[in-house]
């Protein structure tokens, strides 16, 4: 069995800085993580960005610089979410591509989202797939439920494989919402990916207090992970978070204990197909 990529997710668009003070909002904030986490063994970056107040935004200007300063900083995948925040409408998703990452993230349907909606209609994901395929950016395809995976395979066997011909895909475990953060729906998930092309690999992550619990599975089914503040503020009971280089370490621990250790960033792309 292959090791294992480690994607961290330090951002995201829900936390606010005043509540998590680790969290990197500005792009130096975001530059020093990424170095940290790398050279802890993360190998792929999942980026959401925020605004001179830290907010959630999905700036043009401010996503082309920070894919740029993370490509001269690191050699992390950067993959920017074109999920962006619940109150995003669908042309600023779509127009994260002109940033030109690697890949970005392509969730497979609606969910609700905690007090929220995460919309996700049909021809909007047909047109992100799209744009990836011609754009030559390699898609997670993120999946918060399990009648997702079937619309992934509707989405390949309609209109293709993704740039590369890899599929790879992320599920997002616990949202208040979407599917729960257990072994048996990551059981449930990990049967269903059968029916997706050979070879097809999956991350996962769990929300909350079940990003332990998911972890574990998904190593032992022989998935992949991403930990990050975007999807944990939690360290233990009582313990807050103290930074996205402790949740990497400890994703990092617990692969080495399944004998699968982390794969580089230039491992990852040959597993992925992402070109050099
Ligand atoms: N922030 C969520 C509404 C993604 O990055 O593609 C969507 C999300 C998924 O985080
Ligand atoms: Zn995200």
């Amino acid at each position: 069995m292959t090791g294992t990529v480690i994607t961290v997710a330090p951002t995201g668009a829900e936390s606010s800085k005043a509540d998590v003070p680790a969290l990197p909002v500005t792009l130096d904030e975001l530059v020093a993580t990424a170095k940290e986490c790398e050279a802890l063994g993360a190998a792929i970056i999942h980026v959401h960005i925020r605004d001179a107040e830290a907010a959630p935004t999905l700036d043009q200007g401010r996503l082309r610089a920070t894919v740029t300063a993370l490509r001269e900083s690191t050699g992390l995948i950067v993959q920017l979410s074109s999920g962006g925040a619940v109150t995003d409408p669908e042309s600023d998703r779509l127009a994260v591509l002109d940033a030109g990452p690697e890949m970005a993230s392509c969730t497979m349907g609606t969910v609700n989202f905690g007090d929220g909606v995460f919309l996700n209609r049909w021809e909007f994901i047909v047109d992100l797939h799209a744009r990836m395929q011609e754009r030559g950016i390699v898609p997670e395809y993120e999946i918060f439920d399990l009648g997702q995976l079937a619309s992934l395979q509707r989405l390949l066997s309609r209109h293709g494989l993704p740039f590369g011909g890899h599929v790879h895909v992320d599920l997002v475990m616990g949202v208040p919402g979407g599917m729960p953060g257990t072994a048996a729906a990551l059981v449930a998930c990990e049967q269903a990916l059968r029916d997706l092309p050979e070879g097809t690999t999956f991350s996962a992550t769990g929300i909350g207090r079940s990003t332990i619990p998911v972890m574990l599975a998904s190593l032992s089914a022989g998935g992949h992970l991403r930990v990050g503040l975007e999807d944990t503020i939690t360290y233990a009971k009582g313990r807050p978070v103290e930074s996205n280089m402790q949740l990497v370490a400890r994703a990092v621990g617990f692969a080495q204990l399944a004998q699968r250790p982390p794969l580089t960033a230039r491992e990852t792309r040959e597993l992925l197909g992402i070109p050099a």
